[in-house]
């Protein structure tokens, strides 16, 4: 039995949110702070929601909804306004992710995305964060593009002392990937981490070989629980949408896990990328250290939007 070991603490999302709470809780603030509720007050809050990146559809519902909720139990205060904001924001999004516990001995994580996402250094903090639960770690570089990003994977399974699989440079990920599911299954390793290259979700040879790399992961470990998530860059906006969509049609997705959360005051992107996709958001980097990665709660992260 192996699980995702758990870190999710309400301070911590909080302190990674302060740049989109700063953009987002002062207007809802100065809006709700006015107590008059008319067309207006829904319109300017709309506009701040889709200002913080939430886009429109998931703003359109939030206002819906919160319409609804405010004349069926107006809200004695602009506190109990703001809970219901809370809620509807938390609403857009699935509660929380399935990851939790599982009957399989291996838990294999398959991380893709477009480059420079943050996908080997989530590689590098899960490595961290199994290892410090007392998990067998293998990781492997897949990603065979680029001589430095093999080092890079090294640099993290030293630190973690996580098992490296690796190939030369120019090699061939489904290889790579044959290999590690084979050391993994020597080894009786708990957790098994594939760093993939980055690449555009428009270029199909790239998703076709992606497809290939999850297809020996599936042949070859039956057994295990396989995870597969997209690493997403918070700071790349809308775009990130069209990225989600593609690499889950193609490639078939599991979850989410945004980056750089830390460095946007645009967070509302976790918001409208939950929606779009319907797909949970499992974690959250908030920085370059590998204790920066968060579990994702959505009323968590709702309250981190606006306390
Ligand atoms: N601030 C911040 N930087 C991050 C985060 N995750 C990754 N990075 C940085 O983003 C850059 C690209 O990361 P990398 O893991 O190499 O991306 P990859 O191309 O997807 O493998 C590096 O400089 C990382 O340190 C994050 O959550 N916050
Ligand atoms: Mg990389």
């Amino acid at each position: 039995m192996s699980a995702i070991p758990a870190n999710g603490w309400l301070s911590r999302v909080k302190s990674a949110m302060s740049k989109t709470r700063d953009s987002l809780a002062a207007p809802v603030n100065r809006v709700f702070g006015r107590g008059v509720f008319d067309d207006e007050t829904w319109d300017e809050l709309e506009e701040i929601l889709i200002g913080a990146d939430m886009g429109l559809t998931a703003a359109t519902e939030i206002i819906d909804r919160i319409r609804r909720d405010a004349l069926r139990h107006p809200p004695g205060d602009s506190g109990e306004l703001k809970e219901m904001l809370q809620a509807a924001i938390a609403a857009e999004m699935i509660p929380a992710p399935i990851l939790g516990k599982h009957d399989a001995s291996l838990t294999v994580i398959f991380l893709v995305g477009v480059n420079g996402t943050g996908k080997t250094t989530t590689a590098g903090k899960l490595a961290r964060r199994f290892a410090d639960a007392g998990g067998t770690v293998v990781i492997a570089a897949a990603d065979t593009f680029r001589a430095a990003a093999i080092e890079q994977v090294a640099v993290w399974a030293d630190r973690t002392g996580a098992y490296l699989v690796k190939h030369k440079r120019g090699g061939d990920s489904a290889a790579v990937a044959y290999d590690a599911a084979a050391a993994a299954k020597a080894r009786g390793a708990d957790y098994l981490i594939i760093d993939t290259a980055g690449r555009l979700q428009t270029k199909a040879p790239l998703m076709e070989e992606l497809k290939k790399v999850k297809g020996v992961l599936t042949r070859e470990l039956p057994e295990a629980h396989l995870l597969s998530w997209l690493v997403m860059d918070a700071t790349t906006g809308q775009n990130g949408l069209a990225q989600a969509t593609a690499f889950a049609e193609k490639i078939g997705l599991d979850g989410l896990i945004l980056t750089k959360l830390d460095g946007t005051a645009k967070g509302g992107i976790v918001v409208a990328v939950a929606r779009a996709t319907g797909l949970p958001v499992v974690m959250l980097g908030t920085g370059e250290t590998e204790a920066d990665l968060i579990d994702f709660d959505s009323n968590n992260f709702a309250a981190a939007l606006l306390d």
